[in-house]
């Protein structure tokens, strides 16, 4: 079964949340890959882990005032580190700090009447059966080649895939990332994955990133000026944007969109039949920075003098 579209072909505006260890290091959530950190190097910030300032609560509270129907939080990132208390690995945030912060976002979102969606990525510079391939942060050295590692890896995801839909209550939109040359659908396991997903929670919306065709396209820091098509059939879109560029927390990067650009972007994926999801990137201790608040209230103030439920 295909699950339709529903709520999200008139959701018009979503939050995208990317929070992990690379928001303590303040400077791109792939940094770890971008500077060959070890994973030695890269613990420095799960010992320091304590996500004291997020609010799941406030950020909900920040989404719906800025009008935005939908949030959708980074369970996992490239990195591997699970923001879910989970029994395949120890490497979360119920280990690192007491914080089970899906739980605490879903049901905080929730609580403002917005939908959940979930970003899981297919990336993992952490699990030992990820290859070790030129993305990794230990490029150019063995590991992770085999194909039974690989197969380990895929059971690994399928878990947590049913770890995710089976404690949190409905998840209306999965978000995977992302495919790339050299590791496509049958090195994820993407058809399983996707029966999984039907299996378990019928009316979840999957993204396109396994690299078969999902529910919906999500073109990445581009803004479509035309209604998206595949196979000339119209199709479910949404597209994603930064603030600044960087999608985790990147503290001396001052180049942020005018709130007034950020409006025009929104009119124009609604107009051509789509939907915006902007990204935050909360700090290391997980708090909305400023210029992302300023943001927020600003498109916000637009939404209440021009949107309509
Ligand atoms: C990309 C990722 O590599 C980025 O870090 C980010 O998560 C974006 C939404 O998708 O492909």
């Amino acid at each position: 079964p295909t699950a339709s579209g529903g709520w999200f072909e008139t959701a018009r505006f979503g939050l995208f949340v990317h929070f992990g260890l690379y928001s303590l290091a303040a400077r791109h959530e792939w940094v770890r890959s971008r500077e060959a950190m070890s994973q030695a190097a890269y613990d420095r910030y799960l010992e320091r882990f304590d996500p004291d300032l997020f609010d799941a609560r406030e950020l909900a509270r920040a989404a719906r005032e800025a009008g935005m129907r939908y949030a959708v939080l980074t369970a996992k990132h490239h990195d591997g580190f699970c923001l879910f208390g989970s029994s395949l690995t120890d490497y979360t945030s119920v280990r690192a700090a007491g914080r089970d912060l899906v739980a605490e976002f879903v049901e905080a979102m929730r609580a403002e009447g917005l939908r959940v969606g979930l970003y899981y990525s297919l990336l993992d510079w952490h699990h030992p059966g990820f290859p070790v391939d030129e993305h990794h942060p230990l490029r150019g050295s063995e590991g992770g080649r085999e194909a039974e590692d690989l197969a380990r890896y895929r059971s690994y995801m399928q878990g947590q895939i049913r770890e995710l839909l089976t404690g949190y209550g409905q998840v209306d939109l999965l978000f995977f990332d992302f495919t790339y040359p050299g590791m496509g659908p049958e090195q994820w396991g993407a058809k399983e994955l996707i029966e999984t997903v039907r299996e378990l929670q019928p009316d979840t919306l999957v993204n396109d990133r396994l690299g078969v065709p999902g529910d919906y396209v999500t073109p990445e820091q581009y803004q479509p000026d035309r209604p998206l098509e595949r196979d000339g059939v119209p199709v479910l879109w949404e597209a994603c944007h930064t603030l600044n560029g960087s999608w985790g927390y990147d503290r001396d990067n001052h180049d942020y969109k005018d709130p007034s650009q950020l409006v025009r972007m929104l009119v124009q994926s609604v107009s051509c039949g789509g939907n915006l999801i902007l990204n935050v990137g909360p700090t290391g201790r997980g708090s909305l920075d400023q210029r992302a608040r300023d943001t927020l209230r600003a498109i916000g103030e637009w939404s209440a003098l021009h949107a309509r439920a």
